[in-house]
């Protein structure tokens, strides 16, 4: 188990009992890819593979984090943004946000351990920050409401590890609840919890890991970023989320690039599929999503360019063993691609993108079946 895992590792380094254990979610998005940023609609859902802080007290003013993963641990004191790089920065990236907002956060001794594929565009980086924010948050009794954490925890990514990431990871791994989707609106934060029980339909999502390399603390994500907000200014709207679907044409008509026009028609259109998911599933008509994911997985392929061969060949081949949809989950360039299927499947769509893969000489795949699983917390 991985919180034995962490707890172990926590005793090995610091000869004591943690005071506690803390889990946070990977997660994966239903819909609404990069429409976060641009203020939109997101509808993601908790992994059940979690990231595990065991965290006890130090005195204030001092962190140490050890993990499964680095055979060294880190120390820090207070702490500005960059002074401490890889993996630890997200650990001090969160204790310097949360005093950054004002909070007093207790000096801890820290442990992790996870079981969210790292760089596989499942949010292990926000599971790492929502665990670490819990356990501080708690450890220290601090009065910080849940609506509010996410964008703590996206701050240590975005100023203090310097990665230009929305708010669609950490509210998933902080505000999802188990057997739901969390419909998020990325403007006012607010969230409607929907149910989102596929084994009641006879369905499972089925995720595939491209295993092809993920990285967005790179030039292309922030590329895409930038575009939309110079498409939001050139347009005059606060954000992309303004422009609405039937608004498209005439908005495209005013930009003279090319390439701009393609990365607003996703926005614009992504959101608008979020929107009717939604309906969907309010109505209870689950298998009718499909052609919504895979027209999504169309638009990053083709407008956003954010898609690969290896989840380009996956998606297809998904689809072509019996898929309701299937798209690229996550940031893109590599990564996940989810698919709808029907439970009894599972095996079938697996076994045909692995031999997919093997004929392209791509690295195999890893897929599994997963089912919406709980926020972070305390275990
Ligand atoms: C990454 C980012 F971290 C999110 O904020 C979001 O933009 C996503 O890519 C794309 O939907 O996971």
């Amino acid at each position: 188990m991985i919180a034995d895992d962490a707890a172990a590792v926590f005793r090995k380094q610091f000869g004591a009992e943690p005071a506690g254990l803390w889990a946070a979610p990977g997660r994966v998005n239903l819909i609404g890819e990069h429409t976060d940023y641009n203020e939109g609609f997101v509808l993601p859902f908790a992994l059940p593979q979690r990231t595990i802080a065991a965290v006890g007290p130090a005195p204030a003013g001092e962190w140490t984090v050890t993990s499964t993963f680095e055979a060294e641990p880190v120390s820090f004191g207070v702490t500005q943004p960059g002074e401490v790089s890889g993996w630890a920065a997200y650990v001090a990236g969160v204790v310097w946000a949360l005093q950054d907002a004002g909070y007093e956060v207790p000096g801890a001794q820290i442990a992790i351990a996870s079981e969210v594929p790292l760089g596989s565009g499942l949010s292990s980086s926000a599971a790492l920050e929502s665990s670490v924010l819990t356990a501080l948050i708690d450890l220290g009794g601090l009065d910080v409401p849940l609506e509010k954490r996410p964008s703590i925890a996206q701050r240590a990514e975005n100023v203090y590890v310097g990665a230009p990431t929305g708010i669609l990871d950490q509210s998933a791994s902080i505000r999802c609840e188990e057997g739901k989707a969390l419909f998020l609106d990325c403007r006012s934060y607010e969230v409607e919890q929907i149910p989102f029980d596929l084994a009641a339909e006879g369905l499972a999502i089925l995720v595939i890991n491209s295993n092809a390399p993920h990285q967005h603390v790179d030039g292309e994500y922030g590329a895409r970023r930038k575009s939309c907000e110079d498409a939001a200014r050139l347009l005059g709207v606060p954000a992309l989320r303004d422009i609405t679907g039937d608004q498209l044409d005439d908005a495209l008509a005013r930009l003279d690039d090319e390439v701009m026009r393609r990365r607003v028609r996703h926005i614009v259109t992504e959101d608008d599929r979020v929107l009717a998911t939604v309906k969907l599933l309010h109505a209870g008509q689950v298998r009718e999503i499909g052609p919504l994911l895979t027209a999504s997985h169309a638009s990053m392929r083709d407008d956003f360019e954010i898609t690969v061969a290896q989840v380009d060949i996956a998606v297809e081949t998904a689809l072509a063993v019996g898929a309701y949809g299937a798209r690229m989950t996550g940031g893109g360039f590599g990564g996940c691609v989810l698919a709808l299927v029907d439970a009894d499947k599972a095996a079938e769509v697996t076994a045909a993108v692995e031999e997919a893969y093997a004929k392209q000489g791509f690295t195999p795949p890893t897929a599994w079946t997963v089912t919406a699983g709980p926020g972070a917390g305390r275990l």
